[in-house]
């Protein structure tokens, strides 16, 4: 199949195009840099340094063979959009090209309407270049579990449905989101889904939780290969900041009450996650919603499994709730469905001992570039 990757310069872009590529599909990847522009405004660099897309490519050809042709520009610019969808015709399209962090969406005003501008405009480009040069193609976007937030009652795959004075139907399940970001989520898949109904499109929708790791089948042989581990409050996901927090020697930062639920998962089932999808794409006409994450997990729990396995390895690793600088619920009731990846054959890499394990070694090898003063800056949300 002919895959385009939009985002392919990401933490989980470019691990998708080396999967991909491996799994025998014809990929390309597009990219305009943001994410390292972002970081380099804001000051927060990964922990290690990244070659560009083409390096990457070249790197990444010598190893496997496989070629992998870069576009370098702005999903959000017509011309350059259309030019790609032109050359390319994807039969596959795996959106991921989003300002991707909650924090960063609340920095400031100017944080807020980057976000906006770029993940609205990007997702309705996305639309209209496939309907122009690709209108069979099938669309895998990446959401979030965050569009649902976190109800009081059962979390089900997307839809809901409703009884109402004796009537049904079924609705897309409520969202109400925690952030800008997430809420861009939100109108994203409105978007995708005003499409589906008015012209026929395919749309896959990944409710992703929080992802965490560094290695995949792809790249466990080849530093240069490995994707941007960002461990700062903006960019840098929970577990990922743990594991830096604990080889750094710095008190784990868990937010308030530390009760707050999400699922998670491992970059590798991320990678198999948006395989499986494509492989058995929706049909036209269709939106399709999974829940993406394989473990629930409260802030608590993977802070003293952190403790722990930090521990066995020498390290001290100590625990300190801080004040939260996000406006969430810190206790709450949290139990989402996730069965129809299972049931497309995911199987799941759990988060064990040795798994965190692995990333702190990684993360060790490169103790000397953590930043203490990247790791808690409490960008207040409300
Ligand atoms: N948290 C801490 N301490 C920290 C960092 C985070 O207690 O040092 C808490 C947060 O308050 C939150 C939970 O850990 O309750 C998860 O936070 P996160 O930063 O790992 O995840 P989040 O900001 O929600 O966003 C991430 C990704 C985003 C994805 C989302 C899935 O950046 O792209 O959409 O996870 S979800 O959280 O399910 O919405």
């Amino acid at each position: 199949m002919r895959i385009l990757i939009l985002g392919g310069d990401g933490y989980l872009g470019w691990p998708t195009a080396m999967h991909l590529t491996g799994q025998g599909h014809e990929v390309a990847v597009v990219d305009n840099y943001l994410r390292r522009r972002l970081c380099r405004e804001e000051n927060v660099e990964p922990l290690f340094e990244v070659p560009n897309l083409h390096e990457r490519v070249d790197l990444w050809e010598s190893v496997s063979g496989y070629k992998v042709p870069v576009f370098v520009g702005d999903l959000s610019e017509w011309d350059f959009i259309a030019e790609v969808f032109k050359s390319f015709t994807p039969e596959g399209i795996v959106h991921y090209a989003e300002q991707p962090a909650a924090p960063y969406s609340m920095l400031n005003r100017r944080a807020a309407t980057l976000t906006l501008l770029n993940n609205l405009t990007v997702t309705a480009n996305v639309i209209f270049a496939g309907r122009e040069f690709c209108p069979d193609a099938h669309i895998v976007k990446i959401g979030t579990m965050g569009e649902y937030g976190t109800p009081n009652i059962d979390i089900e795959e997307g839809w809901l449905e409703v009884e109402h004075k004796g009537r049904r139907q079924n609705f897309l399940y409520p969202r109400q989101a925690g952030s800008l970001y997430h809420t861009t989520k939100i109108m994203d898949t409105d978007l995708l889904w005003f499409y589906v109904r008015m012209w026929g499109i395919r749309v896959t929708d990944l409710m992703q939780g929080p992802v965490y790791g560094l290695f995949t089948d792809e790249n466990a042989d080849m530093e240069q290969l490995l994707p941007f581990f960002n461990y700062d409050e903006l960019f840098g996901t929970v577990l990922n900041r743990f594991v830096v927090q604990a080889v750094a020697g710095y008190p784990l930062t868990v937010y308030g009450k530390g009760e707050q639920t999400r699922g998670y998962l491992n970059i590798k089932d991320t990678l198999n996650c948006v395989y499986l999808s494509l492989e058995s794409p929706a049909k036209p006409g269709e939106l399709r919603i999974f829940n993406q994450f394989t473990e629930i997990f409260t802030v608590n729990q993977l802070a003293e499994h952190v403790q722990r396995v930090g521990t066995g390895l020498g390290m001290n690793v100590e625990i300190k709730p801080v004040k939260n600088p996000r406006k969430e619920a810190e206790e709450h009731y949290y139990n989402p469905k996730h069965t129809g990846l299972l049931e497309l054959g995911l199987q799941p890499h759990y988060l064990t001992d040795e798994v965190l394990a692995e990333m702190m070694e990684a993360v060790l090898r490169h103790k000397d570039l953590i930043q203490h003063g990247h790791i808690y800056r409490q960008v207040k949300w409300a």
